[in-house]
């Protein structure tokens, strides 16, 4: 029987290296192990609604603040019978971005950070979490990020991303093939 997916995220601020580092593992993974694995991020903007998004993130086109959340949720949402799809098919989904970003973002206007989290229960859960931090401070204040409640579940793994992309990505991949076989045998989680 063919094993499940695994759901990797990666989260962080803007630039610090989120979508080299979703590269590189994605080459890790196929590579090292011969298994079928897809890279994504959110938003999608190749979606109707990734493409409002993408006018709203362009033009900075004036949004209802908790319209734009729910758009950048639904953007989600519309990905997952997919995301679900391809994990029990055995391709595993090195993302860029996900729940945890999207409340961060909506909270930080200043809107209930519980009501930001409502909209994403029920989402596929990513098995890991890689949090891009580009400062010590930053990983001591990442409960601000995605909120304690949120790091429950997942495993979430704090890289200095203040290194080169080679250090970096060394660490990364020694945590997925540390953590992969038992990441495997686990059931795929939904976000409560
Ligand atoms: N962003 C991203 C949100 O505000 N909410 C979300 O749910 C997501 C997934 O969109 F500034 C913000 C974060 C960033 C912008 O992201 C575009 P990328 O990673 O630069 O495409
Ligand atoms: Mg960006």
């Amino acid at each position: 029987m063919t094993k499940r997916g695994l759901f990797i995220l990666f989260e962080g601020a803007d630039r610090v290296g989120k979508s080299t580092q979703v590269q590189s593992l994605t080459n890790h993974i196929s590579n090292s192990r011969n298994l079928p694995t897809k890279s994504l991020r959110f938003p999608d903007r190749t979606t109707p609604i990734g493409q409002i998004l993408n006018q709203y993130l362009q033009n900075s086109t004036n949004m209802d603040d908790r319209a734009l959340h729910l758009l950048f949720s639904s953007n989600r949402w519309e990905a997952k019978d997919s995301i679900l799809e391809l994990l029990n098919s055995g391709t595993n989904i090195v993302v860029d971005r996900y729940s945890y970003s999207g409340v961060a973002y909506t909270a930080a206007k200043g809107i209930d950070v519980d009501w930001c989290y409502s909209c994403e229960s029920g989402l596929p859960e990513p098995d890991i979490v890689f949090y891009l931090s580009m400062s010590t401070e930053d990983a001591t204040k990442r409960g601000d990020y995605g909120g304690e409640r949120y790091e429950k579940r997942p495993s979430w793994k704090v890289i200095n991303a203040n290194r080169t992309v080679e250090e970096v990505s060394n660490e990364i991949n020694q945590i997925f093939d540390f953590e992969f076989e038992s990441l495997q045998k686990k059931p795929i989680g939904t976000l409560k």
